[in-house]
């Protein structure tokens, strides 16, 4: 029995091996870079990592969008008012989108809802970090929409179809959120010298926490994760992470902006931004929960959802009131 162990399969052979006939049609449209839709076979853990990714992804698009509510009042310009309640506008419909997707596999919106507020649903990591300063609104769109990007372009060939459907859009209206981030930065970069050293303390404060985004470090081959053999995830997030870095550093120079990483230095062989150690002891902590604003973004949510309760019940009841007025019969 034990010797059994000895033949080793791919990790690909393996996951054929636990999910029989079905679970064999199924890798195989995947091979095949065809889409898996709501009503296809899929397997379980499948199902329950997409649940929890786009969940995860959808309350990130919410509570992401509590840093920069903040500043709409306070926003320099009625310009620079408008991009943001735009943006914020944007954020939420993309959370709509992906609650949408994460609900063809089988899971209410109510129920995702309760695991954010009540349960232990995570978000991303990066909004738990206050937004001291105008010059945030600069860094997070820079910064935290160009990783999202980076992040979520591959999203946009995901084997399952409503996630990769809504990310086109929410693509689109990202690299939209990432420009009008860099010229918020660019425009303090060239003002006065109060102005460029607010960019650049924003820059301090944010740089590592956007590098954090791209999750742990899971080293540059995936060819035993299951994302990645089904096609969920496809590329490592240590791959994405030096692909945002190698986009920003010179984003950063030509801005006269100084990345605050030490160690980063060009390496001539290998085409990259060489970097630093992220410091993750921060980052478990941050998601367990205990990050500067953790406590206080939950609040936010829980007390913005309960004050809304009575106009989730006045929508519903107005829509039976239409419903039985379409069809007169069954109100009687
Ligand atoms: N924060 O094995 P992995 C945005 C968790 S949207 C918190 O690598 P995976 C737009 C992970 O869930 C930003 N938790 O996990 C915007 C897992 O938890 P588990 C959100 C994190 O899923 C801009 C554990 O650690 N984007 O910014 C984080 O394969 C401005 C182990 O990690 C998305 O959600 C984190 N950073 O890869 C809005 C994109 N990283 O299973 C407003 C879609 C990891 O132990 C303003 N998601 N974890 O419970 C993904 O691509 C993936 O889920 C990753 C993580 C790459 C984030």
């Amino acid at each position: 029995m034990y010797t059994q162990a000895l033949n080793k399969k791919s990790p690909k052979a393996a996951a054929k091996d636990e999910l029989g006939p079905e679970g064999i049609k199924f890798q195989k449209k995947i091979d095949a870079d065809l889409k898996i839709e709501p009503y296809d076979f899929m397997p379980a853990a499948y199902r329950k990592t997409l649940q929890r990714q786009i969940s995860q992804h959808a309350h990130s698009e919410i509570v992401g969008a509590l840093p920069e509510g903040n500043w709409v009042t306070r926003a320099p310009t009625l310009k620079r008012k408008a991009a943001l309640l735009a943006k914020i506008q944007d954020e939420s419909g993309h959370a709509l989108y992906l609650y949408s997707a994460a609900e063809t596999l089988g899971m209410s919106r109510e129920e995702h809802t309760d695991q954010l507020l009540y349960g232990t649903a995570k978000y991303s990591s990066i909004f738990n970090y206050p937004a001291l300063t105008w010059g945030d609104m600069g860094t997070i769109g820079w910064l935290v929409d160009g990783a999202a990007i980076m992040n979520q372009i591959p999203l946009c060939r995901c084997s399952y179809g409503p996630y990769a459907r809504a990310m086109v859009r929410v693509c689109k209206e990202e690299s939209f959120h990432q420009r009008q981030g860099y010229d918020i930065v660019n425009i303090l970069c060239n003002g006065s010298k109060a102005q460029f050293e607010m960019a650049q303390e924003s820059l301090n404060r944010f740089w590592w926490p956007a590098l954090m985004m791209f999750g742990p470090s899971d080293g540059e081959d995936l060819s035993g994760d299951k994302s990645n053999i089904w096609k969920i995830k496809r590329f490592s997030n240590d791959v994405l992470r030096q692909r945002f870095v190698n986009a920003t550093v010179p984003q950063a120079h030509f801005l006269g902006l100084e990345i605050p990483d030490a160690v980063l230095k060009f390496n001539e062989e290998t085409g990259n931004w060489d970097f630093g150690e992220m410091n993750w002891s921060e980052f478990f902590d941050v998601i367990k929960g205990n990050g500067k604003c953790n406590k206080e973004r939950m609040s936010v949510r829980v007390q913005a959802y309960e004050d809304g309760a009575w106009v989730r019940e006045a929508t519903n009841v107005w829509a039976k009131k239409q419903a039985d007025l379409e069809t007169p019969q069954a109100a009687e």
